[in-house]
């Protein structure tokens, strides 16, 4: 079980304040409270079902050479657990990214000879994720891990990068939710990689802080905050988790498009189950 540590929740306004930036240098992570309405994350989720629906039909199996990982819901729908590339696909996903407030969060990066910029087009654009425990999902959990790996993993070297969340649902201990080792965004890059085992180690850790966050919320963490999605103690609706995510770049510019290959860390995310 997660410990809870009672951290400031902010309010993501026109500029970053000193105060957001020292409690992200100390812990790796910033919650921001209802960045975006519960009105507009209905309808975001509401877009995602109907385009889901239409990749179902289709038998669309990657966007951008990124895999779709199917599974089935607590209702025993074929659902889209992990869809890349919401933000091509889904109007209104892609409309919460204009949002200039966004565009700010790159303080929060190194300088960089490279733009800092939102991956929209980059890596697995926007990703909608769904943890929910049935007997037929494919996704009740992921692993320990840290999200700068992956680049490791395609033999690049590893960019400073920020993993941007924005919630679809309220999440907390019951449906599972984010499980973050405050601080070791500082690790040196041995433990970076190597701290745990990546993805397959799916063990509590006594320092672990659990994120609780509301729909609407946006919680962004360093790509070498070691962090995991803890599977929830119940079965069905009350298990469901939903959640997207999207990269804040600072390397060199790789954009992606329909003719891009699968980079080799799918075959790592293809293991969490
Ligand atoms: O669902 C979350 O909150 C985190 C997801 C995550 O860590 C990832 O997709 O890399
Ligand atoms: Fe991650």
């Amino acid at each position: 079980m997660g410990k809870k540590l009672a951290y400031k929740k902010f309010t993501l306004g026109n500029s970053i304040t000193k105060e957001e930036l020292d409690f992200f240098n100390q812990y790796g992570f910033v919650h921001y409270k209802g960045f975006i309405s519960r009105e507009r994350v209905t309808k975001a989720a509401q877009g995602i079902d109907n385009v889901q629906k239409e990749i179902i039909a289709k038998g669309i199996t990657k966007i951008n050479g990124i895999p779709i990982k199917f599974g089935v819901d607590e209702h025993g729908e074929k659902i889209i657990q992990r869809f890349p590339y919401t933000n091509w696909k889904v109007k209104e996903v892609a409309e919460l990214y204009e949002d200039p407030r966004l565009q700010n969060l790159g303080i929060f990066l190194p300088d960089s000879p490279y733009p800092k910029r939102i991956g929209l087009k980059e890596k697995d654009g926007v990703v909608a994720n769904h943890y929910v425990n049935t007997p037929n999902s494919k996704y009740k959990q992921l692993g320990w891990h840290t999200d700068v790996a992956r680049e490791f993993a395609l033999g690049i070297k590893m960019y400073p990068m920020l993993n941007v969340g924005i919630y679809l649902m309220d999440s907390n201990n019951e449906n599972g939710g984010l499980r973050t080792l405050p601080g070791t965004h500082t690790d040196k890059s041995f433990k970076v990689l190597f701290r745990k085992m990546q993805v397959l180690n799916t063990k509590d850790d006594p320092n672990e802080v659990e994120m609780e966050a509301e729909a609407g919320d946006l919680c962004l963490h360093d790509g070498r905050l070691w962090h995991r999605v803890a599977k929830s103690p119940h079965m069905g609706e009350k298990s469901h988790r939903r959640v997207m995510y999207v990269a804040f770049l600072s390397g060199p510019k790789d954009e992606r498009s329909e003719k891009s290959k699968t980079p080799f860390y799918h075959k790592f995310l293809g293991l969490a189950k």
